[in-house]
């Protein structure tokens, strides 16, 4: 349809996408198959029906489970080259991608297989598709402030390639204060700072991601709509969230994706952005979280034009570069 192609035509950024979680079922099988893994799966279709998820906890469960079959250099390298592929035919022509590497390291996995095979196929798809990107090293908040440390350690020859670290995982119960101290260290190494707030999260956890994280970027933030104080002050600092419509219907945030409330936080004059989060689990791209909002929200071309320029406003790009694309 008409829209469909706007939505595609649009030049976007993809600002909050796990890496982890764009690995579809078939290369789930086939990075099997060349590692010998064994998945607790018979076929492609058992795994897609085991993704129906009640809550975050769910999904971190079986997102862990999947990220087993990723062992080497090329395995990552097929992993992202895969996902710019899909970006590429959405109309994505910057994404920001953030990888755990803790996942991956606690299980053998020198961290530099990882971070290699995601920069070579970020090359690769400047050159093919014209897609820029930059990598957010995302720390599991399970897991504990010294294990956060290691891993900033870990990543120190590659910092000049890494834009921003984040924050994920399991929200509840692992509010951003701890994570205060590795924060202001990765930020005096010049990064960047994004974290998960207010996805399952209280509206305090938002306000602790500014106060004590600093944060540049708040990942999800629908919970602050509870807090109109808190609304003000996001609206007047500009601060950009990083929402996801498919991943809140999916982790059962919103009941119904009638009830998402981009176009509420748009009339807030918060800067949303529409992003996938976890593609291949929660059943859509950047340009399917666009046309599913599009359609349950009534949104028209103006407001999904705004919510693309604010992808580009939100991103960590040269000013000159952002501009040029809103
Ligand atoms: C995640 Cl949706 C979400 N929330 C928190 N952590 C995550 N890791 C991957 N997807
Ligand atoms: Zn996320």
């Amino acid at each position: 349809t008409d829209l469909d192609n706007f939505i595609t035509g649009l030049p976007k950024a993809e600002l909050h996408l796990h890496i982890e979680g764009s690995l579809e079922p078939e290369l789930m099988f086939a990075l099997a198959r060349r590692n010998d893994v064994a998945i607790p799966y018979a076929s492609v279709e058992d795994v897609r029906a085991a993704y129906a998820f009640s809550n975050l906890q769910d999904f971190l469960d079986i997102y862990y489970a999947g990220a087993d079959v990723l062992r080497t250099r090329a395995d990552f390298h097929d992993l992202a080259a895969a996902y710019f592929d899909r970006a590429a035919a959405d109309g994505v022509i910057h994404a920001e991608i953030m990888f755990d590497p803790q996942t991956h390291t606690d299980r053998g996995i020198p961290f530099a297989e990882v971070i290699e095979g995601l920069l070579s196929a970020m090359a690769e798809a400047e050159a093919r598709h014209g897609i820029s990107s930059s990598l957010i090293l995302s720390f599991l908040r399970h897991l504990s402030e010294e294990a956060a440390f290691d891993t900033l350690t870990m990543a120190e020859p590659w910092l000049d390639r890494i834009a921003a670290v984040g924050l994920d995982s399991s929200e509840l119960g692992h509010p951003p204060e701890k994570f205060a101290r590795v924060f202001a260290a990765a930020a005096a190494k010049g990064l960047r700072l994004v974290a998960h707030a207010g996805e399952e999260g209280p509206p305090d956890y938002v306000v602790q991601a500014l106060d004590l994280l600093k944060a540049d970027r708040i990942d999800h933030g629908n919970r602050a709509l509870e807090d109109m104080a808190l609304v003000d002050r996001l609206v007047r600092s500009g601060m950009t969230l990083t929402v996801c419509p498919l991943s809140n219907l999916k982790l059962c945030v919103i009941d119904r994706i009638e009830e998402h409330p981009i176009d509420r936080m748009l009339a807030l004059g918060l800067k949303a952005t529409v992003n996938s989060d976890d593609p291949a689990y929660f059943g859509g791209y950047v340009a399917d979280n666009y046309r599913a909002i599009a359609q349950a929200r009534g949104l028209d071309k103006a407001a999904l034009a705004q919510l693309a320029r604010n992808s580009f406003t939100g991103a960590f790009l040269p000013e000159e570069v952002a501009q040029a694309h809103v």
